[in-house]
């Protein structure tokens, strides 16, 4: 007779998933955002004239994530923020706070139009570009649920438990994290495999799901989970 054998790996504040069941058939990790727009030179974060090295800290510890759990089977999924080439998808006030701060989103760039479908910023980075059958989900705003096939996507393959990287910590993933987790999905965010354009505001986010015995879920690090998932 078999038996199932309770799988968690270590985080904060508590062994995660919540009920020991982490397998590669219900377990997806996602990578959000990862495109040259908010990491790369030229892009919409280097257009507002942040540190980019905050942002492209994440790229080698998720470039070791994604290589381990492909090679174990587990679900893969990318996000892209970007609105489409006329723009009907992007909110005027979206478009005015980044004209703002100097980098209008839909304007041109050395990237091509910032943060639009289908430019040279706007695609993911080579580092950690998709294979074959890793889908990705291209969404118009913050959230990866909100108007997007994600949620379909993940109860069609049986999916429970997200394990969390990409960036802006505070901003997209941040949103994701609690868009998923008001769905019921078990949510792991690996802290290194995050970055933002500001400190601070990084390790906020990252308190604020753990407050509340696990508010939103748990906080690990790639380290962590390369080493239980070997
Ligand atoms: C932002 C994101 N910060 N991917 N987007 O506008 O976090």
């Amino acid at each position: 007779m078999s038996q199932q054998i309770a799988k968690t790996i270590k985080a904060d504040p508590y062994p995660w998933p919540y009920n020991g069941d982490l397998r590669s058939e219900n377990t997806a990790l996602i990578i959000i955002d990862m495109q040259t727009d908010f990491c790369g030179v030229g892009g919409y974060v280097d257009k507002m004239g942040y540190d980019l090295s905050m942002t492209q800290a994440p790229i080698a510890p998720i470039g070791r994530v994604l290589s381990m759990m492909r090679t174990k089977g587990y679900h893969i999924i990318h996000t892209r923020e970007g609105h489409r080439p006329d723009l009907a998808d992007l909110p005027a006030n979206k478009r005015w706070r980044s004209r703002q701060i100097g980098a209008g989103i839909g304007d041109p760039g050395p990237c091509g139009k910032i943060l639009v479908r289908g430019e040279p910023g706007w695609d993911i980075i080579p580092e950690l570009y998709p294979i074959a059958g890793e889908p990705i989900i291209d969404k118009p705003g913050k959230g990866s649920f909100y108007a997007t096939d994600l949620e379909m996507i993940l109860r069609t393959r049986g999916i429970e438990n997200l394990i969390l990287t990409g960036i802006t910590t505070d901003v997209c993933v941040s949103t994701t994290m609690r868009e998923a987790n008001d769905r019921g999905f078990e949510c792991l965010v690996l802290a290194d495999c995050c970055g933002a354009t500001d400190k601070g505001n990084h390790d906020a986010a990252l308190s604020m799901v753990m407050m509340q015995g696990g508010v939103f879920g748990a906080v690990s690090n790639s380290d962590t989970l390369l080493a239980e998932l070997s």
